[in-house]
């Protein structure tokens, strides 16, 4: 199929026909997308046959690499034995009991059941749906609001777009949805570091924004709060180690759910099964997409904590929310051989002990290049600000769009990495040993000194 067309042709095809996700439409069909058309383990082939490293794991999920057999065999032997069936009226299927127990096994001991849907933005329709569901049958209606954070992400569909903290999504078409505030993110170059405050003194702070925004609207009127351990879309936001436990404190304190948004930190992405293990704290609720197939199929849901799934079994009644692929077999039969060859494969050990450690020291060095103001990652997550000067930290005119430049070099010598602003982004494949991580780390210096030729020869550092 890849062979059939020229470049151009797949180009003005798709230009014709297919409008992108968060695109700009016009200016891409004037650019002319780029056409992947293979990968295996961690590198992609494009229509050209260029080879490029894949840094971003896809699209955040990729987590066990491209190409393995053990899902492609899963996926073809459930399509054979029973492509569908629904887990609505009072059906279920053998993939779909099967996932919903390992789930149970890998996951924090108060999760034991597990609601599915189709993606991470549904997921998290659910959650909202859920919390309030919870509160409702507690007697406690007026339990409504859901406080999330400024920059963050979860997802696209009209609540997980809400929950996110994007404004550019909040602009259009009238979000967020009722009942539903934002505190600030626990970014401390933006929060922390112009008023002197150490980390840890700013993570502290950070999550006492919370408590504010509970006294402020009244603890009886709080359903929850959600948040990604570490915020991935937002720019790989790593909060400092104080915030979290003390998030854990005060929503305890006031009785508020809190809910974990793992649909990129799950599944090893942090050196622990989830997220929240490594951040130190103890969700009711956590979503989860992408990692839980590694990608090669859509799925996503929610893990629900003992505390709420006891009410809405216990209490009773029909919870009126659900989705066609709720379960879907197939995704499901994917998902199953994922998590075994995750486990199989010891990746989260991989990433906790080898390679998370290695990117960390390969990080530490890059810190000595003039344009890279942090360098940070955990687990195999990893983020560079880029700053005009080093030692005031100074940023960069947001006109020279900094990360643009560097994202477009990154292209040119075969390597995704991401632009979120000024900060430059990587979250690969779990599978990546340290030789390729010393490979994709001479590309990124490479890209960041061609980066410098460009703003030096443009007048930018002046
Ligand atoms: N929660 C989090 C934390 C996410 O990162 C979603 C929910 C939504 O999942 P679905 O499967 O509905 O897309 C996500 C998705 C980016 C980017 O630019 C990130 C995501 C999606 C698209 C782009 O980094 N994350």
């Amino acid at each position: 199929m890849t062979t059939t067309r020229t470049t151009a042709q797949w180009q003005a095809a798709d230009a014709a026909h297919f409008l992108h996700p968060f695109t700009d439409f016009q200016g891409l069909a004037k650019k002319g997308a780029r056409i992947i058309t293979s990968a295996d383990g961690i590198y992609l082939r494009d229509s050209d046959g260029h080879r490029i490293l894949d840094a971003m794991s896809g699209l955040w999920c990729v987590n066990v690499g491209y190409g393995q057999q053990a899902l492609v065999d899963a996926a073809t032997r459930q399509l054979k034995e029973l492509p569908f069936y629904n887990a609505f009226f009072q059906t279920a299927t053998p993939p779909a009991i099967e996932l919903a127990e390992m789930l149970a096994e890998v996951s924090p001991p108060q999760f034991q059941h597990v609601f599915f849907a189709g993606s991470g933005s549904e997921g998290n329709d659910t959650v909202v749906r859920m919390v309030r569901r919870y509160w409702d049958l507690l007697g406690q209606p007026e339990r409504q609001v859901i406080i999330s954070r400024h920059n963050a992400y979860h997802g696209s569909t009209m609540a997980g777009a809400s929950l996110g903290g994007m404004s550019g999504m909040h602009a259009q078409g009238g979000l967020p949805i009722p009942g539903i505030v934002h505190i600030e993110q626990p970014y401390w170059w933006e929060h922390g570091r112009p008023k002197g405050l150490s980390r840890d003194e700013f993570g502290l702070v950070a999550a006492r924004w919370l408590e504010d925004k509970i006294l402020e609207i009244g603890a009886d009127k709080v359903a929850a709060f959600i948040g990604e351990p570490i915020q991935g879309a937002g720019g790989v936001i790593i909060p400092p180690a104080t915030y979290w436990p003390e998030v854990q404190r005060i929503c305890d304190r006031y009785g508020v759910l809190l809910v974990s948004d793992e649909v990129i930190c799950g599944f090893g992405r942090t050196g622990r099964w989830f997220g929240c293990e490594t951040m130190g704290s103890r969700p009711d609720l956590m979503t989860f997409a992408k990692g839980v197939t590694s990608g090669y199929i859509p799925l996503g849901g929610v893990m629900v904590g003992e505390r709420i799934a006891r009410v809405l079994i216990e209490k009773g009644g029909e919870f009126n929310h659900g989705y066609t692929y709720s379960g879907h077999p197939v995704a499901c039969a994917v998902a199953l051989a994922n998590l075994k060859l995750i486990r199989e494969q010891r990746l989260v050990e991989h990433v906790h002990d080898d390679v998370g450690p290695h990117l960390a020291k390969a990080y530490e060095a890059l810190r000595d290049h003039p344009l890279v103001g942090d360098a940070e990652t955990c687990g195999l997550m990893g983020a560079i600000l880029l700053v005009k000067d080093k030692a005031r930290g100074t940023a960069f005119d947001e006109a020279v769009e900094i990360g643009m430049v560097c994202r477009g070099h990154c292209f040119r010598e075969g390597l995704i990495m991401r632009a979120v602003g000024d900060r430059m982004i990587i979250a690969p494949p779990l599978v990546i040993t340290r030789t390729q991580i010393d490979e994709m780390v001479v590309l990124i210096r490479r890209c960041l000194d061609l980066t410098l030729a460009d703003a030096k020869a443009a007048g930018w550092l002046a």
